[in-house]
């Protein structure tokens, strides 16, 4: 028998500054309905899901920075959402800003189940950007100024008949989170992400943010064997163009369903679960061919360390 979850991957358009929560959560419940409708078992929504990208303004005013965060999930407003997933069998997965109640700020990612309780919370481990306001850009991007690294790593669970984990937008770009995930069996990594299409550090990379975004999930899902689900919010929020292509990859490293819009929309794939074992069994059989005597730099290490120069040339 094989297990088939049909998964969507519900991808946003913009959502301005001034846009409420709650009209947020208006676009999820239809995305979440239609998704129902079309027979998803599980629905993942982008990072940062409930508000405008955020990290791209400076302000050092507290009081303003936490309002962009939840204290609770559910919360009073987010909990429309948990009533009518539960109330329609349906899971999902959501991006938000943590506040936890001890203080801490975090880039997050729940997993609810079909009965509407929390399954896990995931929390962004790869923090990207810059920690400074830099007056100078076209725009910021300060999730180190906002959010700490997730303490927890990479965890995965059992859930929706399989294994599954989770990793925000630019945990994607790293190998090492594909394989700790792999390294405990992961079949369905869940990714929602926010990705500015142009890069002041390097605009040269413009042109070829789709082309990564893509290589890097087929890439993960491929070496690992897994299903990657990615949600992105895209177009142009406040000025600022965001890539969208959210998609569906299979363990063979194919994309299956990708959106064709820059907007609110729903892509949906049967995933087979089974289907990550010929992957898993043959060629990345890790507990064969894997070869851990030779790998201790990546966790030895974090930057790269080049062999020293050649002395210069006596005169
Ligand atoms: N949200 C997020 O992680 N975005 C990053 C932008 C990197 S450029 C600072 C990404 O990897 O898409």
């Amino acid at each position: 028998m094989s297990r088939i979850v049909t998964v969507g991957a519900a991808q946003l358009g913009p959502v301005a500054r001034a846009d409420t929560r709650e009209s947020v959560v208006e676009r999820l419940l239809t995305l979440l309905r239609q998704a129902a409708s079309e027979g998803c078992q599980l629905v993942v929504f982008p990072e940062l899901a409930l508000t405008s990208f955020f990290p791209r303004w400076y302000t050092a005013d507290r009081h303003e920075i936490d309002a962009w965060f939840e204290t609770e999930m559910p919360g009073p407003i987010t909990k429309a959402l948990f009533e009518e997933a539960q109330a329609l069998g349906v899971g999902f997965s959501l991006g938000y800003a943590e506040l936890t109640p001890d203080g801490h700020h975090y880039n997050s990612q729940i997993l609810v189940g079909p009965d509407g309780a929390v399954v896990a919370t995931y929390r962004k481990v790869h923090i990207p950007g810059h920690e400074h306001n830099e007056p100078g850009r076209p725009f910021q991007h300060l999730e180190r100024y906002y959010f700490e690294p997730g303490p927890e790593g990479f965890g995965v669970w059992r859930a929706f008949g399989g294994v599954v984990g989770m990793m925000i937008c630019n945990d994607r770009r790293w190998p090492e989170t594909y394989r700790v995930m792999g390294l405990q069996g992961v079949e369905l990594i869940l990714c929602g992400y926010n990705t500015p299409i142009h890069y002041p550090p390097d605009p040269s990379q413009d042109i070829l943010a789709g082309f990564h975004n893509a290589l890097v999930m087929q890439a993960g899902a491929y070496q690992n064997g897994t299903w990657v689900v990615a949600a992105a919010k895209g177009g142009n929020e406040e000025g600022i163009e965001a890539l969208a292509q959210s998609c569906i990859i299979a363990p063979s490293g194919q994309i299956v369903s990708q959106a064709y819009t820059t907007g609110d929309e729903l892509i949906v794939a049967q995933c087979d679960l089974d289907w990550c074992d010929r992957y898993k069994k043959t060629l990345f059989d890790f507990d064969r061919y894997r070869m851990i005597e030779h790998y201790g730099r990546i966790t030895g290490q974090r930057g790269a360390v080049p062999p020293p120069q050649p002395p210069e040339e006596q005169a």
